[in-house]
């Protein structure tokens, strides 16, 4: 399987988040994607290539143009208002509040963040334009006669929506993959987000499109982020009415009831026979990840690579969450592998 790589990633490198009451060191960080990349070569899983330079525009099929700005033009604006450090927001929207954009940069980031876990860095727009490359890059390597590709994208971008972005996301890679796969002509396409938080940026963009089906396995919002969306009574609205399907889980959740969800969610996407399938693998539902309460072993993770396989579309993974480092490459991998034994 080939993969697509770009070393961009390490632009992005917060100092903080927000994380249990504490400003800590960033959970989402470099390492991370450096630990796949190495398990992907030392599992000689294929090659890995360097992505290609996509055109903004293609960013901006999901993304209104002014989060795009914003992302480009944060940090400078950040600098001039505070100094050299994380832009974090001061506040956030609560139901019925005003919904203008501010003028300052404090007022923006409270605008377009979701939550004060995603610093905007020096390098947060050059990180999150290269995720996106990344992606296209494996849908275009998709195209050309593939079984599966790995986009090993960093920053994830399963929360990022139409104009907000938060969870460590800025822009929604798989996405604008989809989108993308549509614009070339696909009819059908299907993103399954295996991470364990709900990918609520990218079901909202497809919310209410019958084009793209979502279907996600999460962790129930009740007990987690991103509390707001991921319930199982979301199921689309208007056109796209029957085209979104949540599947929460409970914390604590084990392999046999992961694998009836994922059956589930099989079942749902072989019904809509997508041309494309992107996956947003994450493997933060791993016992280990340190954000988080799924209890799925390392020997679970080839189970789901074989599980996917079984929808026989082709198929575009893009990297998202999964935060134990020590183990994460060897997990994305299993997951990978497990799909090309597949066959
Ligand atoms: C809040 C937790 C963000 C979750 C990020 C993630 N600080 N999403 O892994 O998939
Ligand atoms: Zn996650």
């Amino acid at each position: 399987m080939i993969t697509i790589f770009s070393s961009e990633h390490r632009q992005q490198a917060g100092t903080v988040e927000l994380i249990n009451g504490r400003l800590e060191a960033p959970v989402e960080k470099p390492s991370r994607a450096d630990s796949i990349l190495a398990s992907v070569q030392s599992a000689m899983l294929g090659p890995v290539l360097a992505p290609k330079d996509f055109d903004v525009a293609a960013i901006e099929r999901v993304h209104d143009p002014r989060l795009v700005s914003f992302i480009r033009t944060a940090w400078g604006q950040w600098v001039a208002a505070h100094g050299a450090w994380d832009a974090l927001p001061p506040s956030s929207r609560a139901r019925g509040m005003q919904v203008r954009e501010p003028e300052t940069i404090d007022g923006k980031l409270a605008y377009f963040a979701f939550d004060a876990g995603t610093p905007i860095t020096a390098g947060t727009w050059t990180a999150a334009r290269a995720a996106v490359d990344v992606a296209l890059t494996g849908l275009e390597t998709l195209g050309s006669g593939g079984r599966a590709v790995f986009s090993l994208c960093r920053p994830p971008g399963h929360h990022a929506a139409r104009d907000y972005y938060g969870g460590y996301c800025f822009f929604n890679n798989a996405a604008v993959a989809a989108q993308k796969a549509i614009d070339n002509g696909a009819q059908r396409v299907a993103i399954l987000d295996v991470d364990y938080h709900h990918g609520n940026g990218t079901q909202s963009i497809f919310y209410e499109r019958s084009d793209v089906l979502f279907v996600s396995i999460h962790a129930d919002p009740r007990q987690d982020y991103p509390f707001f969306l991921g319930y199982a009574d979301e199921t689309g609205q208007g056109a796209g009415e029957g085209f979104n399907l949540n599947l929460p889980l409970r914390w604590g959740t084990q392999w046999p009831q992961y694998d009836e969800a994922l059956q589930t969610a099989i079942e749902r996407i072989r019904h809509h026979a997508p041309e494309v399938l992107v996956v947003s693998l994450g493997v933060d539902t791993f016992e280990k990840d340190p954000i988080s309460r799924f209890k799925l072993r390392a020997a679970d993770y080839p189970k789901i690579g074989h599980a996917i396989a079984a929808i026989g579309a082709p198929t575009l993974f893009v990297m998202e969450g999964g935060y134990a480092v020590a183990e994460l490459g060897h997990n994305v991998v299993s997951v990978l592998s497990g799909f090309e034994r597949a066959g």
